[in-house]
């Protein structure tokens, strides 16, 4: 059981929401971040909150993700990062090109060291969620495939900072041909509480057959009493991959594993032990042709109302089909 300390402080939480922004309109005042899929060349950014990662919208298109501050928001830049913060959550995001780095190794650990640096330096020195993008994520073989890469370079980054109580994350390849590696993440004043999931091997454990460094996420991360934001969720039991080539199965073992871990959130906190109308949920799925047969399933396995969006990505194995990852608050 995690450290009773953290969660039980109230500490203020931001409020995350699936909202259509009209193009134009202010962004709002108390605005840490909107997060926007699809080419970047669809509109260009005018507010450092803005990030635009070039995943394609399967459905959910109209959907920003918004993270609003409880309080008054400043933001600021620092080397290559920008941010926006309260006092208590800074949302931060890095954009590195990998050509000036050698690669996607030499760029998640220049952008993970430059996180380290300015994050440990600052009010909010607890990262809490983190999301990595970059493409073509299963480029190359064995050891050389682009996502162990960068799990070599992230770990260089981080090197002992946060271990065993790692961030959540998703790591979801676009097909965009840009070079950019993406990372934008929340930090906390207040650590967060990460969470396991008994059905599966702790991702900084896996064996050796996965790669020659292990991936460093938690599960999902308790922030406060009443927020719990689940990682990327793939059909992985122990550390195996399941039910190869049948999007359906692995759609309904990573639901199963995303509401253990939503049990568990629920079991020390005040979140629900399952999906509600007000969670939000995002799937990664690696063919969009699959779209219909996902988007039925995840129908009927979720609450009527709750609002979710559907992105072609890829998953940072070959043989996984799609994953799902969720902000789940009370109401
Ligand atoms: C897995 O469970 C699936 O490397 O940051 C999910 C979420 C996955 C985050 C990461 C990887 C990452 O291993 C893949």
């Amino acid at each position: 059981m995690p450290d009773t300390a953290a969660y039980l402080q109230p500490a203020a939480a931001p409020r995350v929401e699936y909202r259509h922004l009209d193009p134009g309109a202010p962004l709002p005042e108390n605005l840490l971040a909107v997060v926007t899929f699809g080419a970047s060349g669809d509109r260009s950014l005018c507010d450092p909150r803005e990030v635009r990662v070039g995943l394609t919208p399967l459905r959910g298109a109209e959907f920003a993700e918004l993270w609003l501050a409880s309080g008054r928001v400043r933001t600021g830049l620092a080397g290559a990062i920008r941010y926006a913060a309260d006092a208590d959550h800074l949302f931060g995001v890095v954009e590195l090109d990998e050509r000036e780095h050698g690669g996607i190794a030499g760029a998640a650990e220049a952008a993970y060291a430059e996180i380290r640096r300015f994050t440990q330096s600052n009010a909010c020195p607890h990262l809490l969620r983190v999301w990595n993008h970059f493409d073509d994520i299963n480029g190359g073989k064995g050891d050389a495939e682009r996502y162990r890469l960068f799990c070599v370079g992230r770990a260089a980054g981080l090197g002992d900072w946060h271990r065993e109580n790692y961030p959540a994350a998703t790591a979801i390849g676009r097909r965009d041909g840009d070079s950019t590696l993406q990372i934008y993440w929340l930090a906390g004043r207040a650590a967060g509480v990460a969470l396991k999931n008994s059905r599966q091997v702790n991702p900084w454990e896996y064996p050796r057959a996965y790669g020659s460094v292990s991936p460093q996420f938690s599960r999902g991360m308790l922030v406060g009493r009443e927020l719990a934001l689940i990682s990327g969720t793939a059909s992985i039991l122990g550390h195996a991959s399941q039910h190869a080539r049948d999007v359906r199965a692995q759609l309904d073992e990573s639901l199963s594993n995303l509401q253990h871990v939503l049990e568990q959130a629920g079991a020390i906190s005040a979140v629900a032990a399952k999906l509600t109308a007000r969670s939000l949920l995002r799937a990664y799925l690696r063919n969009a042709d699959q779209i219909d047969a996902v988007e039925q399933q995840l129908r009927e396995r979720s609450p009527a109302g709750m609002k979710y969006q559907l992105l072609a990505g890829d998953i940072c194995r070959g043989d996984l089909l799609v994953e799902v990852e969720g902000v789940h608050a009370t109401g």
